[in-house]
Order: C-alpha cells, then structure tokens, then sequence
C-alpha cells in the first residue's frame, strides 16, 4: 500500500472556470465578456447553449464547495471572472465582483481546500473587445497586468498557487484560426501569432507583478499539452512529430519555462512573413518571468499523430469538429503544409466526442516537461466528457469515468515514481457545467447538476455521481486504494 501512494501533501483537486459555472452573467454589476456575446451569434454553440444561467454557481457556490469538502478534495482550482472584478476591463473594480470571489476563497480555506486560481479562463470584457479589439492591440498587456494585480493584492494573503492563463494554445487557436471562440476569425496567422505575442507579455509581466507583491507564491501557466506520437518509424515522420510538437506545445511552454521561443518554428513563421512583432525590451521580460516561474500547468485530454506532410499538402480542417456527440463524426485530416499532418491513432479508442483516449499521454507529458524544462508540474485539468444519465433513484453509475480517471491517475503515478515532481492532479471537472462548443449534455463532473441545453430545464440541484465516491476513496487513500466500487454502496 505504501508505495501506491502518493508523494506526502499531494494535491488532489478538480477544476472549473467562470463562464462554465457561475451564470449570474448580469448581476450584481458584471460586465459583459466577449462570451456573452459570442454565444448570441447563431450556430456558434451547440443549440445555441449560454452560460447565462449556467449551473448558477453564483448563488449555490456555498453547497458546492460543501460537496467538495464532504468529499475531501484537497485544491479547488477555479477561474475568475475578468468583467466581474473590472467591467469596463480597465478602471473602476466592481466590489461585489471582488466580494463574491473572497466568499469562495473563505469557504475553501475554512474546509482546508487550498485555492488555486486561474487569472484569465477566456471570458475578456467586451468592453476591450469594442474599444481596441481586445488580445489583438498591445494596450491588452496592461490592462491584463493591472487587472491581475488587482486579485493578487486582494487575495494574495490567500492564495498561493496562481495560473495565469489558461490554454493560451487553444483559445487563441480556435479564435484566430478556427473561427470557433470569439472573435471568430479564421487563419489569420499574422494575427494569431501578434496575439499570442501579447498573450505571453501579459503573462510574463503578471508574473513579475506577483512575485514583487508575494515571492512566496507559486505561479505558472496552464498549457493544453497534447503530445504528438510519429506515425512510424520513417525519419520524415519523425521530423514531422519534432514540427508537431515544436509548433503545438513547445512554442507556449518554452516561452512560459526559457522566455523564449523554439527556433525551427520562428524561421518557419519569419519566412512566412507572420513571425510576431516585438517591443524593445520583450525578450528580457520573457526572461526574467521564466526565470520566476515555479511549475508548468497542463491540461491534458488527448494525444495526436504526427506524419510527414509536403509543402502543397493538407492545410486547416474544413470540417466543423464533432461538437453533437455523434462518434467517428470527424473524418478529416488537417496539418501545416511543409510541417506535419495529422492523421488518426488506430491504437486508441476514443470518446464519443472523437478524443482520443490516452492514460500513458499523460505520462509522456510529464515525462517530456521534467526532461525539457525540470519544472515540477500541476495537472491542472484531466478528465472524460460523457453522456451520464440520471436513474429514478436519482443515482448516476459513470464506471466509464471511473476507468478514465483511474487509468491516468496510475500512469501519473508511474511518471512520478520516474522521477516528475507532481504537486498537484485536478480532475476537469468538479461540478458538471457548461462546455464552451458543446452544450450541457457533455458532462464531466463528479456531481451531477439538473439541467440540459434550454435555459429552464431543470432544477440545477446537484447529485453525487459514482464517481464522486470513488474519488473520495482515492483521495483518503491518498492514491493507494483506486478499486473501490461504488455500486455496492446503498
Ligand atoms: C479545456 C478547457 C476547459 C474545458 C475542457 C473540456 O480545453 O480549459 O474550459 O472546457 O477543455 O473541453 P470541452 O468542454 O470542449 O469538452
């Protein structure tokens, strides 16, 4: 038993954001985000779902953070709401905004769960959105920094563990190239490189402010790492993998560990002609925030293949994702020309939601960030999107998510008896809630909430799933015991 177990202190958690919980998206003084009005343009998200209502966090936060301390989680790792502290993005602070986010942190400290908080989970104030196109103008960088000094100074005494951003990769992948998040512009790379650029000044420059305030306090960023595996041993398979990951994963973590960026990739970008923008002075920044940063944050779901794919081959996908549900929906194989393309892993089964399922992923991730960067690593997401249904008796059996889970949490263990240095695992996600692109009925919680696509449909009242008591024996357990079966339970 002892050696199943976890390193002392470990943190088991789970993990939500703002948009995705709280509704309230009016209330109370809150601006509008540029989500609040994304989800108003026909056909942007599954049957038009808002995070209006959402799973009304806002006023039940109280009976959550309850359920999560009946259940013994260790870290609650949640985001906070930009327009809600600054509604404007910049000048006046909303107090009741900076109020209810105190009320969350009180709980969880009072019920021993440490609060992880991520500064920026997508929701940016329209406002900035109007006034200078948000991310895309430089003025951001400011305006980010002074808005996060602004929770570190409140909630600094408090909080110790900061995210500064969450999946820098994939808000500003599926923004500028895909046209799925705000502000919906398709392959634009000029842009979505200067953004990127803005993304890791904003980033680098919050980091400097916090460390100033609080040295003490632990910061990264929150990187969606999917690994890419070579389709075969063919050496320009191989390079193609380095593109691969260079381009989707090395090109953010080098930035937020070295302050720098990967060289293949930005010869790439400059012959391109869309390599980013610079101000004097940027790369020392990088530097010296990289030289602060104490733990790389990952997100993970899924690895990809990578596979040659010559400079007139395949570009962008053209097919909408699977965002319904429908199995084996997405057919299409995407790449950068003269970089990679990526076609499926016939060795993995996938969600029903065309993900690939992939425990040993998780293992490579951490396996790769020791290597790379030897920074001690935050999951700071992992988890298994499902259709759960709800029976008469008001139980929810989810064996499937309990078989996600528990693969990936063995592997993780493996990495760390490989040596990773892991503080923390948090499972996305807590509370079941809204998914940006596909609506209520893909649901990852461990407790369920009454509620489908319609605003109205439920009551919102929350139910443990199996797997919130499973978890809650492999939390006390502290890892060791992971065969509990919580169908026998009555
Ligand atoms: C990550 C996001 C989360 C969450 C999760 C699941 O990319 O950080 O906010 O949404 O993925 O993704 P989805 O909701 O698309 O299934």
């Amino acid at each position: 038993m002892a050696n199943k177990q976890f390193p002392e202190g470990f943190l088991w958690g789970s993990a939500s954001a703002a948009y995705q919980i709280e509704g309230a998206h009016d209330l109370d003084g809150k601006g509008l985000s540029n989500w609040d009005h994304f989800v108003r343009i026909p056909g942007k998200t599954f049957k038009e779902t808002t995070g209006d209502v959402a799973v009304d966090h806002y006023h039940r936060f109280a009976e959550d953070i309850r359920l999560m301390a009946e259940m013994g989680l260790k870290t609650y790792r949640f985001s906070i709401s930009w327009p809600r502290v600054i509604p404007d993005g910049t000048g006046e602070v909303n107090e009741a905004g900076l109020q209810f986010y105190d009320n969350i942190i009180n709980a969880c400290i009072k019920n021993d769960i440490v609060p992880m908080v991520t500064v920026y989970h997508w929701d940016l104030p329209q406002a900035l959105v109007d006034d200078y196109d948000g991310w895309e103008h430089r003025r951001i960088v400011d305006d980010y920094v002074a808005y996060a000094t602004v929770l570190f100074k409140r909630y600094g005494d408090r909080v110790k563990h900061w995210i500064t951003m969450n999946e820098q990769n994939v808000f500003t992948m599926l923004g500028w190239m895909a046209g799925m998040h705000p502000p919906g512009d398709v392959a634009n790379n000029k842009m979505f490189y200067q953004v990127n650029h803005h993304a890791n000044m904003a980033h680098a420059k919050a980091v400097l402010a916090l460390k100033e305030l609080f040295p003490e306090s632990k910061v990264g960023a929150s990187h969606a790492f999917g690994p890419a595996y070579a389709l075969d041993c063919k050496p320009e398979n191989h390079v193609a993998q380095m593109n691969s990951n260079d381009m989707g994963n090395y090109w953010w973590m080098d930035v937020y560990a070295y302050g720098r960026y990967p060289k293949r990739t930005m010869k790439y970008l400059t012959e391109m002609g869309v390599a980013p923008q610079f101000e004097a002075g940027d790369e020392d920044i990088m530097k010296a925030a990289a030289a602060k940063v104490d733990f790389m944050g990952v997100n993970y779901y899924q690895t990809g293949v990578a596979e040659h794919n010559p400079i007139d081959g395949v570009g962008a996908a053209k097919e909408k994702m699977n965002n319904s549900g429908k199995k084996g929906s997405t057919k299409e194989v995407s790449g950068v020309p003269g970089m990679f393309k990526r076609p499926a892993n016939p060795h993995l089964e996938t969600t029903d939601w065309d993900w690939t399922i992939d425990p040993v992923g998780l293992r490579v991730c951490c396996r790769d960030i020791t290597s790379r960067y030897d920074l001690p690593i935050v999951i700071s997401e992992n988890g298994l999107g499902a259709f759960d249904k709800q029976e008469e008796n008001g139980r929810i059996h989810d064996p499937y998510r309990i078989a996600y889970l528990k693969a990936h949490i063995e592997e993780l263990k493996i990495a760390i008896d490989e040596g990773s240095e892991v503080w923390a695992y948090c499972t996305w996600s807590f509370t079941d809630l809204l998914s940006w692109l596909n609506g209520y009925q893909k649901r990852y919680g461990f407790v369920y909430v009454d509620r489908e696509e319609e605003e109205g449909s439920g009551t919102l009242n929350r139910f443990k799933k199996d797997s919130y008591y499973w978890y809650e024996k492999v939390i006390a357990s502290n890892g060791a015991e992971m065969d509990f079966d919580p169908t026998t339970m009555k």
